[in-house]
């Protein structure tokens, strides 16, 4: 970006959600990912790819709910600097690992410290637990070190959620739940995670209608049918998948990994992607075109 012609403003909240689609914009793969961002007002919206565009251009402030993280059930910050305990922030369902399957940490997370997986055996696992049926949200950061070879496993559990990136589709985000006892995918297509930048995945299912999501922005699609969650008690997994007899490791960075036992909203969703930020005064750099 040039240089020239900086305003410095420092915006309120209901200024900061006037301009949420243009944190959309800032946020997006190709941009940095820090506090204080730089907008070129003219250009982001062409940038913007097609998938980021959405309603949110035109959010309205008093519909976004006074809790950043609604119905939260588990969170996984991942700053630790070593194994084997990974705590669950939310309910004690601290994932560990041992030995050659404990990833590395990893200082520069997307907030704090994150881990390191060598996409060839790590992994984090929690004890058995059971799992919301009525609706569900997983979601994680990752950065991925290469996308080569099988699916990507990043949150999964046995017979009722897989959170991946699809190898059949230049490793775009797929959500699968396994609904009354029948798999429902939504491979997206067109959400493709980029290389060695940190990018927020997401899905949602409601009872009916499964969603996924890229950088805090609903993919457009979905796949529908009634119904509720199969319950196991099982461990989730970090970083890993299995499906289709293949053992399915991550190659990168994971960061904030959380479940929710119902499908978020689009606002919900964005609201995290921005750390919850949109209600906060702070300041904004924001560059003229050149
Ligand atoms: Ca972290
Ligand atoms: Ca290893
Ligand atoms: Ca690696
Ligand atoms: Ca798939």
């Amino acid at each position: 970006m040039k240089t020239r012609g900086n305003l410095f403003f420092f915006i309120s909240c209901g200024t900061i959600l006037a301009l949420l689609g243009g944190f959309v914009g800032v946020f997006n793969p190709a941009g940095a990912a820090s506090e204080a961002k730089k907008m070129n007002l003219d250009t982001w919206q062409e940038e913007r790819p097609f998938a980021q565009r959405s309603s949110l251009d035109n959010t309205d402030a008093s519909s976004l709910e006074p809790n950043c993280r609604p119905n939260q059930i588990s969170y996984w910050k991942l700053d630790e600097t070593g194994p084997p305990n990974y705590v669950d922030s939310q309910d004690g369902r601290d994932a560990t690992c041992t030995g050659a399957e404990c990833p590395e940490p990893y200082a520069a997370g997307k907030y704090d410290g994150a881990q390191d997986f060598d996409g060839l055996d790590d992994r984090l696992a929690t004890a058995n637990s059971y799992n919301p049926t009525t609706g569900i949200t997983a979601m994680a950061w990752i950065k991925p070190d290469t996308l080569v070879g099988l699916d990507k496993g990043i949150f999964y559990k046995d017979g009722v959620v897989y959170l991946e990136l699809e190898s059949d589709f230049n490793f775009s985000v797929d959500f699968s739940v396994i609904v009354n006892g029948r798999l429902l995918e939504y491979e997206s297509q067109d959400s493709r995670v980029p290389i060695d930048q940190w990018t927020h995945i997401a899905g949602t299912y409601d009872g009916r209608e499964l969603k996924v999501y890229m950088n805090g922005v609903r993919i457009p699609g979905s796949v529908i049918r009634v119904g509720s969650i199969d319950n196991k008690n099982k461990p989730y997994y970090i970083g890993y998948s299995f499906k289709e007899t293949e053992n399915r490791y991550f190659d990168g960075k994971i960061d904030e990994v959380a479940i929710f036992n119902k499908a978020l909203s689009e606002l919900e969703i964005a609201r995290i992607y921005v750390n919850c930020t949109f209600r906060s005064m702070m300041p904004l750099v924001i560059e003229a075109p050149p």
